[in-house]
């Protein structure tokens, strides 16, 4: 085999490999969303902005995973794993965190990262950063490796330990959220993952089990349509 032959077949492996690389990825996250698709609402008088509301409960009781709270009643979930947003626009995100929490285990995640501005709005205060000590969970996003361009924003969700307000949701009563807010930019289409980075799932050693690791509680997606 003379040298540019193997050479041509070299680069031809890593474009077979990388495509099979990158063709999983795809199975995995267009297999997963399970939730009925929730759509950005366009904003009134802004251009190219669109809304979404999401909400991390303390448990599944509130419905996201079917009556009386589905398979895992006692497991921490997001309101929805199926998010759709356009492309080139700017996502007003509000999270409503109604649970409780503790330290991260990685203090890199009390910071607010990738927003507009670098920062968000916790109760309606601007923040750039939360308590590490008192977070119940973060709003993590990245990109699919080969599913689009390269996008990380994240968000800590802190812990909802005053409220003694009582709000209910499907006859099942929570603390008063917290409210976070902030805004994102797209770029172009492609899907995008999001999880959360306080080890909030328990059952395994470090609590990343569970919730954390069943797809659809503390994790979803962001398709950028
Ligand atoms: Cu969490």
């Amino acid at each position: 085999m003379n040298r540019s032959r193997s050479l041509g077949i070299a680069a031809a492996s890593v474009l077979v490999v990388g495509g099979a690389l990158g063709l999983a990825g795809f199975a995995l996250a267009t297999a997963a969303p399970h939730q009925t698709a929730l759509n950005c609402t366009p904003v009134q008088g802004a251009s190219k902005t669109c809304a979404i509301t999401l909400a991390t409960y303390p448990d599944s009781g509130e419905g996201v995973h079917g009556k009386d709270g589905g398979a895992h009643p006692d497991w921490v979930t997001y309101s929805n794993d199926n998010v759709n947003v356009p492309a080139n626009s700017t996502i007003v995100v509000t999270i409503n965190q109604y649970d409780s929490g503790g330290s991260l285990n990685n203090a890199f995640f009390d910071q607010v990262m990738g927003t507009v501005g670098g920062t968000a709005t916790i109760n309606g205060k601007t923040v750039t950063h939360a308590d590490p000590n008192d977070i119940g969970h973060t709003f993590t996003l990245r990109g699919i490796p080969g599913m689009g361009t390269d996008l990380f924003v994240s968000v800590p969700l802190p812990a909802d330990n005053n409220s003694k307000t009582p709000v209910i949701l499907n006859g099942v009563a929570y603390a008063k959220p917290v409210v976070v807010q902030f805004s994102f930019k797209t770029g172009s289409k492609g899907i995008y993952e999001f999880n959360c980075e306080f080890p909030c799932g328990g059952s395994r050693e470090g609590q990343f089990g569970q919730a954390m690791s069943t797809y659809g509680y503390m994790s979803g997606t962001f398709t950028v349509q």
